[in-house]
């Protein structure tokens, strides 16, 4: 099998997710870093797929949205760890998370990730290191990537009316604090998808000020660290 191409954005949450279902599994992988306008170095989609990241290529398969990838990769890696339990209440509880997780979760962190200048130049940095484009094109990402978030930033927190970026960030995570309890997983006792979907969406925020509310929950960062040792472990 040829290794997989997840396309992606470096600094997109969604792409994270995908990234850390990848390292579970222990799939090795290629990343092709996309530009955020043009989105060029897509590869060949229908028409109706959405012009977004991310989309994971796998031989002949090109699949989208990181529901779906993750779904996907259960079926076509079946020696891999499982991430949907195949009892039905399971995957219903780990669907629901995984839904909180892109619609709630994932909302509140471009605040955190471009709504101060210092963010939004860590965000800079760390899009200029994955990034290959052309001097003119890297300069355009880089640059003009951060400021557009910035801005689209700002607007997501103000629509959420708050002020409060990083108080947003912390509220979430209580929530999810809760739905872990003591347990090692957050449904059951074995990793699932919920795990994966939550762990991905921290690492995109790893760099970033804000992961100072996850260091500072001894469960949650114990719990962060277990997912982060089983792709450790994968790998090896
Ligand atoms: N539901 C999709 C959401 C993907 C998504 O919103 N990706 C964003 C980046 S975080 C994107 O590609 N935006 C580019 C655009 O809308 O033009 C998923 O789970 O993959």
């Amino acid at each position: 099998m040829t290794t997989p191409k997840l396309y992606q954005f470096a600094l997109c949450p969604f792409c994270n997710k995908v990234r850390a279902g990848l390292e579970v599994k222990g799939i090795a992988f290629d990343e092709v870093e996309v530009s955020p306008r043009s989105k060029v170095e897509l590869p060949p989609m229908p028409d109706d797929a959405p012009r977004k990241v991310p989309v994971l290529e796998v031989g002949e398969d090109v699949v989208w949205d990181s529901t779906r990838i993750l779904a996907f990769l259960d079926e076509a890696f079946p020696d891999t760890i499982r991430l949907h339990p195949v009892d039905a209440d399971a995957a219903a509880r780990t669907s629901e998370i995984e839904a909180w997780v892109d619609e709630t979760f994932i909302e509140s962190l471009p605040p955190v990730l471009y709504g101060t200048w210092r963010e939004a130049a860590k965000a800079s940095q760390i899009i200029a290191k994955h990034s290959r484009f052309s001097a003119a094109g890297g300069m355009m990402v880089k640059l003009g990537g951060p400021i557009v978030m910035h801005a689209v930033a700002k607007r997501i927190l103000a629509r959420s009316g708050r002020s409060d970026a990083h108080g947003w960030v912390a509220e979430n995570l209580d929530h999810f604090e809760q739905l872990l309890g003591d347990a090692s997983f957050v449904v059951g006792d074995a990793l699932s998808v919920a795990d994966v979907a939550m762990q991905g969406a921290l690492t995109c925020i790893r760099p970033f000020p804000v992961f100072e509310r996850v260091r500072e929950r001894p469960r949650l960062m114990a719990w962060y660290e277990r997912v982060e040792a089983m792709k450790l472990r994968a790998a090896a």
